[in-house]
């Protein structure tokens, strides 16, 4: 029985995943590397430094860490500016009433995001109160496609992974949560329905008995 339901946030709750797409690519084109939308799938979900060193080894290029550093620091502040424009516009379609129903159904909710940005995204939108635990890329050692963010999240609520459902919108993020015996439904990219239990292409139409069908 599904008592619990955690979501990640980039590309589920709001579609920030657009701009973390559109800061890499401006950094990564600085050292001349190409990214391209198929790259960007594998990107998502990846901690900030993790997605650097698949974008080098694209490139094929090392740097050294004051470097990296630097570049990390670059790429986060210019995703905080993209931040500045975030609206309810930019929510997944339906999300803010199906949190609504959950709330409403004392169903117990949480995040799981590997951004460390994600609790500024939240309160700035006014969502915060909606989850009963928050869980972000500072709070776990290892970041997606460890399970282990899926796992705090659980533990947080009080519940068992096989009475969770991870919603999700990347690769690292599905695996993840299957290796962490979650049920998952993917969101936005129907190929991750290879991985995952159920697909949604956002929550505009999803119904509450549509759990039976995954759990
Ligand atoms: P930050 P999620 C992830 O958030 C993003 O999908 C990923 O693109 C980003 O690199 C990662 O957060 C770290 O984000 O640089 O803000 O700490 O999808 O797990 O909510
Ligand atoms: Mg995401």
């Amino acid at each position: 029985m599904i008592k619990g339901l955690i979501f990640d946030l980039d590309g589920v709750i709001v579609n920030t995943d657009t701009y973390h797409y559109e800061a890499w690519k401006s950094v990564a084109n600085k050292y001349s590397i190409q990214i391209d939308k198929s790259i960007n799938e594998n990107l998502k979900g990846l901690s900030r430094r993790d997605s650097w060193n698949l974008i080098m080894e694209i490139g094929n290029i090392q740097l050294s860490d004051e470097e990296t550093n630097i570049v990390l620091e670059t790429k986060n502040n210019l995703y905080r500016k993209k931040l500045k424009n975030l609206s309810s516009d930019n929510l997944l379609l339906g999300v803010e009433n199906f949190l609504q129903e959950l709330n409403h159904k004392e169903f117990k909710l949480a995040i799981g995001s590997s951004s460390r940005n994600a609790k500024d995204i939240l309160n700035y939108l006014n969502l915060s109160s909606y989850f009963d635990s928050i869980i972000d890329g500072s709070m776990v050692k290892k970041l997606k496609p460890s399970p282990d963010i899926f796992i705090k999240a659980a533990k947080n609520l009080g519940l068992k992974p096989i009475h969770c459902i991870v919603f999700e919108d990347s690769l690292s993020g599905v695996k993840a949560a299957k290796d962490g015996g979650f049920k998952v439904i993917s969101v936005g990219n129907k190929e991750l329905l290879d991985v995952a239990d159920y697909h949604i292409d956002n929550f505009l139409d999803f119904k509450l008995d549509q759990y039976a069908t995954v759990s």
